[in-house]
């Protein structure tokens, strides 16, 4: 099994989650500038992090390889619970962190890219930085005397713990999310090297 990332990019959560099966796996840093041509493209058309490729089968898009690593290693518990419910709580968790935080975060990322205008990029990155809040209050209230997004750790916390780098980056305040704060501690001081 192979994965395909960028340092502190989404492809972090999948090389937590990788780490936190304790098999085997090997990982390569895409260079930025190979990101959008071949041989990479070959890989993900879209020419985005992360990829995964395990024999034969090459897979794309963060949710589809997080649950692809859940699923093909059940012994590392990562599905956040064993019932049909507390799955469906982790996935929920899983969906609203790639599809509502990370796409907001892309615009802090991106601001640059989407308006003209020092004043129009600003206003953009305040209009999602009051969004990315509004997000971290729900999951706070959430993680309100659990340690996990689901009923056990999930592929979710480790999603979580790489969006939770980014508010650091950007020196976001999370001091009215302490439910927010303990989770990343808690991941942070688990059992894996972020080096990616
Ligand atoms: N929908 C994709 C989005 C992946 C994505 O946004 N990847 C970012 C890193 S977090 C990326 O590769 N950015 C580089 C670029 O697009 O140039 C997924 O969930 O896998």
């Amino acid at each position: 099994m192979k994965l395909y990332g960028l340092p502190g990019a989404c492809s972090l959560a999948d090389h937590i989650t990788l780490q936190w099966t304790g098999k085997p796996f090997e990982y390569e840093a895409v260079a930025r500038d190979g990101l959008k041509k071949a041989p990479y493209t070959d890989i993900n058309p879209l020419g985005a992090v992360p990829a995964l490729t395990d024999g034969d089968i090459v897979l794309t898009q963060n949710v589809a390889i997080l649950e692809y690593i859940a699923e093909k290693y059940p012994e590392a518990n990562l599905h956040g619970g064993v019932t049909a419910h507390a799955r469906a709580e982790a996935r929920r968790w899983l969906a609203m962190l790639n599809s509502d935080v990370h796409k907001t975060f892309s615009i802090l990322f991106g601001a640059g890219r989407m308006v003209n205008g020092e004043t129009a990029q600003n206003e953009l990155r305040n209009t999602a930085s009051d969004r990315l809040k509004e997000m971290f209050a729900i999951i706070n209230k959430r993680l309100e005397g659990r340690e996990w997004l689901g009923e056990a750790r999930s592929v979710a916390d480790a999603y979580l713990y790489v969006i939770l780098r980014w508010a650091g980056a950007f020196k976001m305040d999370l001091s009215a999310f302490p439910n927010v704060q303990a989770h990343f501690a808690r991941i942070a001081s688990g059992d894996f090297i972020v080096n990616s």
